[in-house]
């Protein structure tokens, strides 16, 4: 076979976001858009990082996976990489490609996932490269793919190359005298292999499904989490196949949007709140995000889900054997996690939006645990946020205390305080406004006269202590990532944050995260104990007159 370079022209927009490059598939699907891509990643990478290199392949099973993992294997032959792994039908969650890189020392992968964006013909696709060490690439990588498809001449590609991907097994081919191969895996495998050397499998198995089952509800909500969470509560921890729902993996979902919040949850969320559950759970579309709720639907924050973990890491048997190197969160997350860092002696990072941020840390032997407000959380044993990893923690505390995961939350509140939180998204508003009041709060918040200012609302007084555009220096190489929120942060701890997500793939999503911390008065509703802050933040950002919205798409 023979690679053939193939005229082309630039695509405007090719930027990656929070987490790799996100468009309609309609967008995707135009001739040589996806080509174009690849090969910038590609070249970006280098030729030393891609000749004969090993990268694993595959994404969440949504529509125009095939086309895509096809042109991906053709451009990676056209460019003489060695070998790629490919999950079976293109099928790899992104924890378990991060496993897959690391546990076979590849160079890197090439994850096919829009994430929690709705899938099908008319909605997201998505690319995404993750580097040796298993983690999304860092900004100055992207950066330069970026660049590289502004200025894109031409593409190589080796056509005659057509794999089975149905099939498990490898696949020879000869690409001008180098040998190019493909190695279809089976998909779950490697990654339940992980989990049974994190998690005492022989404990949580007696727990789910010995003398006294547990009820739960796991709800792959249609995505690529199906296989791994058949494979794993049901063949190995011996639950009932009623324990699960939506594990068939579909190219659109099955309409559902895949975001396991409150709001898109919602067939979850109401089923577990009428039913009799012990716990709840669901994953989005890559398998990295997770929601946990309790009986009757106690919902737990990702913020408190992180620190309770943290309180917990004890009871699960890889940081028993490894110890425990640090903690980190996202800026916008609430910091409860950082109370129990403090009461453990554990260092504690706070680091800008997106799980790339982590990578370096983890790395340095620095952090094993933490996590983003937006359902995300993790530990060192990939490099990328885990949503079933998170359930079989929670499982591990459960088991351990043999208590209920209201009563587990409560007591955390009880001995830290609890950190009030939400977040409100206003999806899909008119881009130009969005901006233009990011600009504007951001002039107004970094005036030096903005701090002591005081605002009231609902009885409550709030005095100014700083407002800044986050900005975070990586500790370990140095790189420095400017302007990844507003803050406002008030004298007794309270926070606004405000963002422009970067996950989106048209218009823009506002995020408004809204935090207060209480040391005793705990066991309020998060709603009414938000209202003064929420009401503030809607004033001081004029966000209303901006978008024209007066209630937010999602709350969280
Ligand atoms: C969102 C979340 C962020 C998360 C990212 C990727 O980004 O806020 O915390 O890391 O999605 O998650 P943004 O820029 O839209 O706020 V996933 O599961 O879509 O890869
Ligand atoms: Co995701």
């Amino acid at each position: 076979l023979t690679v053939r370079s193939v005229p082309t022209t630039p695509f405007e927009g090719q930027k990656p976001g929070t987490s790799g490059l996100r468009k309609k598939v309609k967008v995707f699907a135009e001739k040589n858009y996806t080509e174009n891509f690849v090969q910038c990643i590609l070249d970006a990478a280098g030729e030393q990082a891609v000749n004969g290199a090993v990268l694993v392949v595959g994404g969440d099973g949504r529509y125009f996976l095939k086309e895509a993992v096809d042109i991906i294997i053709k451009i990676c032959a056209g460019n003489g990489v060695g070998r790629l792994l490919v999950g079976q039908n293109g099928i790899l969650s992104t924890p378990a490609v991060s496993a897959l890189i690391r546990s076979n020392k590849a160079n890197g992968g090439i994850i096919c996932t829009a994430s929690h964006n709705p899938g099908g013909p008319e909605n997201d696709f998505g690319i995404k490269f993750n580097c040796e060490n298993g983690g999304p690439a860092p900004d100055a990588f992207t950066n330069k793919m970026y660049d590289l498809s502004k200025v894109i001449k031409e593409y190589k590609v080796v056509e005659g190359i057509n794999v089975d991907l149905n099939k498990i097994g490898t696949n020879k081919f000869e690409v001008n005298g180098k040998s190019f191969v493909v190695d279809i895996i089976d998909s779950v495998a490697n990654y339940v292999e992980l989990m049974k050397e994190i998690f005492d499998f022989g404990k949580l198995k007696a727990f789910v499904s010995g003398s006294k089952p547990l009820k739960m509800r796991i709800d792959a909500l249609n995505g690529v989490t199906g296989p791994y969470v058949r494979e794993i509560f049901i063949n190995q921890l011996g639950a009932t196949d009623d324990n699960v729902v939506h594990t068939i993996p579909l190219p659109d979902f099955g309409g559902l949007h895949p975001d396991p919040n409150l709001t898109y949850a919602k067939d979850l969320v109401d089923t577990v709140s009428a039913g009799d559950y012990d716990i709840g759970a669901a994953f989005d579309g890559d398998g990295d995000r997770n929601m946990i709720l309790g009986n009757k639907a106690f919902f737990v924050t990702p913020n408190d889900s992180l620190a309770v973990i943290a309180d917990y890491v004890d009871c699960i048997p890889y940081f028993k054997k490894n110890g425990v190197q640090g903690f980190a969160r996202s800026m916008p997350t609430a910091a409860a996690l950082d109370r129990v860092a403090k009461a453990k002696g554990q260092e504690v990072f706070e680091t800008p939006t997106g799980w790339k941020y982590f990578g370096n840390l983890m790395d340095a032997n620095r952090l094993c645990l933490c996590g983003e407000e937006s359902f995300g959380t993790g530990s060192n044993h990939i490099r990328e946020k885990d949503g079933i990893w998170a359930a079989l923690a929670w499982l591990s505390i459960m088991e351990h205390t043999k208590k209920s995961i209201e009563e587990i939350c409560k007591e955390h509140w009880k001995k830290y305080g609890r950190n009030y939180f939400t977040r409100y998204d206003y999806e899909e508003c008119e881009l130009a406004p969005c901006n233009q009041m990011m600009t504007d709060l951001e002039n107004l918040i970094t005036k030096p006269d903005f701090v002591g200012r005081e605002f009231s609302n609902g009885g409550k007084t709030y005095k100014i202590k700083l407002g800044d555009n986050f900005g975070y220096t990586d500790p370990i190489d140095g790189s420095v990532a400017t302007k990844q929120g507003l803050r406002i942060i008030f004298e007794d701890g309270s926070r606004i944050v405000m963002r422009l997500s970067g996950t989106g793939s048209s218009g823009a999503t506002v995020r408004l995260y809204i935090e207060a911390y209480e040391a005793t008065n705990v066991l309020g509703a998060a709603a009414d104990m938000l209202k003064p802050l929420i009401n503030i933040a809607l004033e001081i950002s004029q966000l209303p007159k901006y978008t024209g919205r007066n209630a937010p798409t999602v709350i969280t």
